[in-house]
């Protein structure tokens, strides 16, 4: 810091400084060893050997990305200063004449700050406006040399920089993290070999086959146009209108009605690329290939209710959990695996893999682990990462090549084109964020905004008069796959397209008892929402393709008739390879069943028992689970003995839906304080009802029954998820806690 100081700055104001120290500085692993371990732009990323990254990186940034920002970060230490580089004096007082006189038109400094106040603002994405983002890297588990020239995968051990946006795809910019959506699962790779961007799904199919009906689509979903209403939420009359109509959407409404449409983390959903791709080798042979991300934390979804209450207690509570993960040192992580499978097996499918409403189940082609993603650096400034940064479909290296997917072919004209827009001309690729570690060396000119400063008077090729350059790179550079074609001009679909119902039925048959329950209250709750009842039983009609169970109880739930099943476009369709998918199912990805990251309330007041508490809170804590002591309000709680304890949240502060797990502790004084709160019968009533892990020790067990909070499930058997024990074995009864709790939750209470 001291070095960065301008030598003019008093000794008084550098002392200030110092102790205000700006976050970044303090923050080791951004500054630390592992930036100087970062390793050199291009190739050498490679040589980097497998054994060596993981001491470097398992610390944080050692990425050519990082390196390539840091000169962007702004520095600390310095004084205010205009646009221009003036210094500037006095931030608290426009110029006046006199103190009481007018202000003058002559302030520049206020001038030119307000004016680019007015315009902090850019428009939103279209779809996909509420993101959270995150840096990290992607190392490859072997080279993959025979399927891929790209980058990524040319040698085992190999890294390369990622930053990776999540985002909802309904919702404006400032709306909740937990509305019932798909979530996006934008994977930014800054290969040696410019930039590719997987831009990615929660969900592995889409409500449409062709690119023509994406406008459609969204004008559905999002408010409607008359009155703005309703925000990030599908529960309208011209989401169910659209989809209803057209039977092609309903394999992705199975995906969106299940529990994958509101996760519990976005570091604890599954990514998929979607549409089928090409990987292309050396030899210019190629293959078909699917991405798959799967999470190590496994797949955990929130339940509904809990998702609303969300919604309103902690409206940033995906960001929020990402943010908080990497800032505690535990990186989320994924393995990308690949479904790799031949034209000729294509041709084989009883599905078109170019059709982006069809999967292919892991069954038929398996997930192959090819490398590992892992997130350990939070973005410095939100709006220069997170909103500039600009993915698009079309952004490929060599290696990576199309299929024709319809769908996919739309995509890779609009995002450059909305980005634009959204950016403001056509130079955004300059950004810090957007712009790859390949060099960029081209004829494209001038346009608002631009950085570069090209040099000389040749700005086309081929030329002369610039030595030729810069020149072709022949095979060196991306070659397009030689796809053999020939066919008609003309707009329609190939027929196996037409089957809508084969594999949304593949789905729901793939779920187990309480998954199908959770996508039937869904189905119920969006569909109760509309005001126009010939919507609600042209859905049903088309349901009763999936699964006569779901539609009946559907009619049931909503009180109307079981209308007659809709025609189906095609009537015999292609006897599908399999007839469940267990990789379908949530619980295909438990993860390792521990309990990192998951957050624990336990409840304290004055007079509680504080020996067993601690015994509590150091197991909880020495699992990895984030602990907060939740009084009746701040500040310091004295136990019944022992020292006192600072509480990190009040129960007015803290709803319930924002924890995992809850700990009652003992002590009779401390649980009477407690159980004259108005808050605590709907702490406990809110955690059980959302199936979450409690503990009660000691006569805390009152609080429970005061509740109305059964130990027993409705078949009698004890319930899997309420722990209850003396206070005196708290050692015993932690174990057996942090045991329930990674099981995530207990659906079995859903039974009663
Ligand atoms: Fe997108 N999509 N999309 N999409 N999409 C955008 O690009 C589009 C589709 C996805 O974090 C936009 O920069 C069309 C499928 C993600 O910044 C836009 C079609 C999948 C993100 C656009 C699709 C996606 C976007 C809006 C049908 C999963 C957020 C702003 C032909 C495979 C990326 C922007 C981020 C964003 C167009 C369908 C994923 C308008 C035309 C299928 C994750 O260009």
């Amino acid at each position: 810091v001291a070095e960065q100081m301008p030598e003019q700055m008093p000794e008084q104001m550098a002392e200030l400084m110092a102790a205000a120290m700006p976050e970044n500085l303090g923050k080791a692993k951004e500054f630390g060893r592992a930036n100087a371990l970062a390793p050199a732009r291009g190739a050498s990323m490679a040589s980097i050997p497998a054994a060596a990254l993981a001491s470097t990186l398992s610390e944080g940034n050692a990425s050519a990305k990082t390196a390539a920002l840091d000169p962007t970060r702004s520095n600390a230490g310095q004084a205010l200063s205009s646009n221009q580089g003036v210094l500037i004096g006095d931030n608290q007082n426009s110029l006046k004449v006199g103190l009481r006189g007018p202000t003058l038109l002559e302030d520049f400094l206020l001038r030119e700050k307000i004016t680019h106040f007015d315009h902090e603002r850019i428009p939103e994405r279209i779809v996909h406006a509420r993101g959270s983002a995150a840096h990290g890297y992607f190392v490859a588990y072997a080279a993959l040399t025979a399927l891929t020239r790209a980058a990524p995968f040319q040698a085992a051990g190999k890294i390369t920089p990622v930053f990776v946006r999540f985002s909802t795809v309904a919702g404006e910019r400032g709306s909740s993290d937990t509305a019932r959506d798909i979530r996006g699962f934008a994977v930014k790779f800054y290969t040696d070999e410019g930039n590719w961007d997987l831009v990615g799904n929660n969900i592995p199919v889409f409500f449409i086959q062709d690119a023509m009906k994406f406008p459609d689509l969204i004008h559905a979903v999002k408010p409607e146009p008359h009155h703005g209403m309703p925000q990030a939420a599908s529960a309208h009359d011209t989401f169910w209108d659209f989809v209803s109509l057209m039977p092609e959407s309903t394999h992705a409404l199975m995906w969106v009605m299940s529990d994958r449409g509101i996760p519990r983390s976005l570091r604890m959903m599954q990514g998929f690329g979607v549409h089928t791709y090409r990987l292309v080798n050396a030899d210019g042979e190629s293959q078909f290939v699917k991405f798959h991300w799967k999470p190590k934390l496994g797949t955990h979804s929130l339940v509904w209710d809990e998702a609303v209450k969300i919604s309103g207690a902690d409206p940033d509570f995906h960001r929020r959990d990402l943010w908080e993960a990497i800032e505690s040192g535990d990186y989320p992580e994924w393995e990308l695996g690949l479904q790799i499978f031949s034209e000729a097996q294509a041709d084989s499918f009883s599905f078109d893999v170019l059709d982006a409403s069809k999967l292919i189940p892991e069954e038929l082609v398996p997930v192959t682990p090819v490398g590992r993603m892992v997130l350990n650096r939070n973005p410095d400034n939100f709006f220069a990462e997170t909103e500039q940064v600009a993915f698009c479909a079309a952004h490929v290296v060599p290696g990576i090549d199309f299929s024709n997917d319809p769908l996919l072919a739309g995509r890779i004209h609009s995002y450059l084109d909305t980005q634009i827009t959204r950016l403001g001309g056509a130079n955004f690729h300059e950004l810090p964020i957007n712009a790859p570690l390949a060099p960029v060396h081209n004829n494209q000119r001038d346009g608002l905004h631009r950085q570069t400063i090209p040099r000389g008077r040749v700005a086309y090729e081929p030329n002369s008069l610039g030595g030729g350059c810069p020149f072709q790179a022949g095979a060196a550079g991306f070659v397009s796959f030689p796809q053999a074609l020939d066919g008609e001009k003309l707009r329609g679909k190939p027929e196996k397209f037409a089957d809508h119902y084969t594999q949304a039925k593949l789905f729901y048959d793939s779920q187990t008892a309480v998954e199908q329950a959770h996508i039937e209250a869904a189905f119920r709750f969006e569909l109760s929402k509309l005001t126009v009842p010939a919507i609600r039983a042209r859905m049903l009609s088309s349901l009763r393709h999936v699964s006569t169970k779901l539609a009946s109880g559907l009619a049931a739930g909503l009180g109307m008739a079981l209308p007659p099943a809709m025609p189906k476009v095609l009537e015999q369709p292609p006897t599908p390879e399999f007839a469940v998918s267990a990789a379908l199912s949530l619980r295909a990805l438990p993860g390792d069943g521990g309990v990192r990251t998951r957050s624990v309330a336990l409840l304290i007041a004055d007079g509680v028992e504080g020996a067993s508490l601690a015994i509590v809170r150091a197991a909880l804590q020495s699992a990895g689970a984030t602990v907060h002591l939740i009084a009746p309000r701040l500040g310091a709680i004295q136990p019944a003995q022992g020292a006192v304890i600072d509480a990190t949240g009040s129960l007015e502060n803290s709803a319930p839906v924002l924890f995992d797990g809850l700990v009652l502790p003992d002590g009779a004084a401390g649980i009477k304080a407690l159980g004259k709160q108005m808050e605590l019968r709907d702490f406990l009533a809110s955690q059980y009802r959302h199936g979450k892990t409690l503990l009660a020790m000691g006569g805390s067990t009152s609080l429970l029954e005061q509740a109305g909070v059964s130990a027993s499930l409705a078949n009698g058997e004890p319930d899997p998820g309420i722990v209850i024990g003396a206070a005196s074995e708290a050692k015993r009864l932690a174990a057996d806690f942090i045991a329930a709790l990674g099981r995530h939750r207990h659906p079995e209470r859903e039974a009663g």
